[in-house]
């Protein structure tokens, strides 16, 4: 059975019709800021491959993955989930204890320089790494060896892509990010947690082009995160007409004025939140009141705090 037959097949299985995909397909391209005539090409790049992927779960709360797998709408997991190879993954894999090591290490070892890691959460490096173990080994040891022999990492969430609040300070455990642990330039899905549909279209990227998106000097792909949140803010005008929320449930709260005053990092902050949304394109923090606290931005855990006061 070929490929192509196998995913509309496999699709179906999860109540997700050809006409879903196609919309799937239509979103992709919307967030990669591609025409939506490239759609077919991408349910075509989906059909044909199906790169093994590994996902490291390091030092995080797996918010990432919860963000990733409870998409609802367009069922963005299922998808991917099928046009992928998924080996391993800790939260979600049936396998457990020495019969997931041995899927990991068979999968490093026969797809070497092959296979795609994701990596969520950071490396805690004081004392050779003790802080973070999976079945007797650190993760700083783990890190070296399942992200150097991969085609690429793909780090999701601010603690994989810079420490995040693992390294917030005093950071008693030395943690750092994947790629300063490594060496490795990783592609960093900024967020805590990122946006599902950032860390999805950055594979179907891959699928469509055979490459990796292109990069600001954070690591960020540029389509998701070459926006200032702030000069896509639809609070913009208020901002402008300098009417601010002076507390939260104020006047200006119920009017839906800017936020800046009770900390809204929007104007420093790179990320298409105003622009895909979360929930399935419902909502998003600003639209609900609450000012963006820079989660994309590096060390902002530090940079950005206190929240709820003016920057
Ligand atoms: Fe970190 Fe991911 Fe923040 Fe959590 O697991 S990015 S703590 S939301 O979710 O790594
Ligand atoms: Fe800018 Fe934030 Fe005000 Fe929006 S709410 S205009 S991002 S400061
Ligand atoms: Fe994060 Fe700000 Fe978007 S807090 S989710 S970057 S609005």
């Amino acid at each position: 059975m070929d490929n192509h037959v196998d995913l509309n097949e496999r699709l179906a299985l999860k109540g997700v019709s050809r006409r879903d995909f196609m919309k799937f397909c239509g979103l992709m391209a919307t967030v990669l800021g591609l025409p939506m005539s490239f759609a077919p090409r991408i349910a075509e790049a989906m059909e044909k491959k199906r790169p093994t992927v590994v996902w490291m779960h390091f030092a995080e709360c797996t918010g990432c993955t919860e963000s990733f797998i409870r998409t609802t709408y367009p069922w963005a997991a299922d998808i991917i989930f099928d046009v992928i190879d998924l080996a391993y993954h800790e939260t979600i894999m049936a396998a457990a204890g020495d019969q997931a090591e041995e899927i990991l290490e068979k999968t490093v070892k026969d797809n070497k320089g092959k296979y795609i890691c994701i990596a969520e959460g950071a490396i805690p490096t004081k004392d050779n790494g003790v802080y973070g173990k999976v079945h007797g080994k650190t993760f700083l040891e783990i890190a070296n060896h399942v992200c150097k022999n991969a085609a690429a990492t793909i780090c999701v969430g601010a603690c994989a892509c810079d420490g995040g609040v693992q390294a917030a300070k005093p950071n008693p455990t030395e943690a750092k990010s994947v790629s300063a642990v490594t060496g490795l330039k990783t592609v960093n899905i900024a967020g805590c947690p990122p946006n599902a549909n950032n860390m999805v279209a950055t594979i179907v990227h891959y699928l469509l082009l055979g490459k990796l998106p292109a990069l600001d000097d954070k690591g960020r792909p540029l389509f998701a995160y070459g926006y200032l949140i702030h000069d896509n803010c639809p609070r913009r005008g208020h901002f402008e007409n300098q009417e601010f929320v002076k507390q939260f449930g104020d006047e200006g709260a119920a009017k839906g004025w800017c936020l800046y005053q009770v900390g809204c990092a929007g104007p420093e902050t790179y990320n298409n939140c105003p622009i895909i949304q979360w929930n399935q394109g419902t909502n998003w923090p600003i639209r609900a009141g609450h000012p963006c606290i820079g989660c994309s931005e590096p060390k902002f855990w530090d940079d950005m705090s206190p929240f709820y006061v003016q920057k």
